[in-house]
């Protein structure tokens, strides 16, 4: 497998807390050198800095890479994995993980992120708690309907996850690969956004506890959010934002 050298280091324009960890976690697997830019428990000071360099699409991640500067988490990894990965992180292209690999890959910000953050904003803009949504959006597993067939919200997203879970290691298939750095960030933020415990469902907390056990998801986390995370996925030594809701404490 052809493995192209990085001509310098990635630059990586971060906010703590945000997907960009995606990108920092990705480089400490395949051992490769970044600069890592932000500010720490300053998340306005870094999103200035990030608006600097990408004023048109000032998002988290924004990537220096070779001369281009790039949006888009999934691609970035991709991107990264395709050219310096030499076969790592991705299975290949005629194993039988690989459709499974593509499809997660995508699922993450298209389908599992695009629900939970729909059903938050929903939630938002009607001044009501995620678990008191109207019906049809109250049960959050069917949050819309139409012609009597109910849409998949974020329990049914869980649900998804949780049965492929049952016969496949990873979202990689047989092998971690950077579908699962993809889909972590979306397990990560779903207890804030929608009020979902990860530990409910025992595969994709075994396959959390298996992903977040790697030497390089540490090494990415004590990099991009130096005081730790906290239950929400955000960082754990600065306030949290009160656009945010968080769930009532619940006897576990
Ligand atoms: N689909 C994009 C989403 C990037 C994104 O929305 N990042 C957030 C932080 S996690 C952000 O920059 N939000 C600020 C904004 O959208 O204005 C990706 O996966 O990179």
């Amino acid at each position: 497998m052809e493995k192209l050298p990085l001509k310098e280091p990635l630059t990586i324009y971060h906010i703590e807390g945000s997907r960009a960890v995606r990108v920092v976690w990705t480089c400490e697997e395949l051992g490769l050198p970044y600069d890592l830019r932000y500010k720490r428990r300053d998340l306005m000071g870094s999103m200035i800095q990030l608006r600097e360099v990408n004023p048109l699409m000032p998002m988290a991640p924004t990537v220096q890479y070779e001369g281009k500067i790039l949006v888009e988490s999934g691609a970035i990894l991709e991107i990264i994995q395709a050219r310096h990965g030499g076969g790592r992180l991705a299975p290949p292209l005629e194993s039988e993980d690989y459709p499974c690999h593509v499809q997660w890959m995508y699922f993450a910000e298209s389908s599992a992120m695009q629900r939970f953050l729909s059903s938050w904003m929903v939630s938002r803009a009607l001044g009501v708690t995620i678990d008191k949504l109207p019906p049809g959006y109250r049960d959050h597993r069917k949050f819309g309907s139409i012609d009597g067939q109910d849409m998949i919200g974020p329990l049914g997203v869980y649900d998804y996850m949780e049965d492929f879970l049952k016969t496949h290691a990873y979202f990689g298939g047989t092998e971690f690969t950077i579908a699962d750095i993809m889909m972590h960030v979306v397990i990560n933020v779903s207890k804030l956004l929608c009020w979902i415990y990860s530990e409910d469902y025992p595969h994709v907390h075994a396959w959390r506890q298996r992903v977040e056990s790697r030497p390089a998801y540490k090494r990415a986390v004590a990099a991009a959010v130096p005081g730790g995370l906290n239950e929400y996925g955000l960082p754990a030594d600065a306030p949290i934002n009160p656009v945010y809701v968080l769930p009532p404490p619940r006897n576990k």
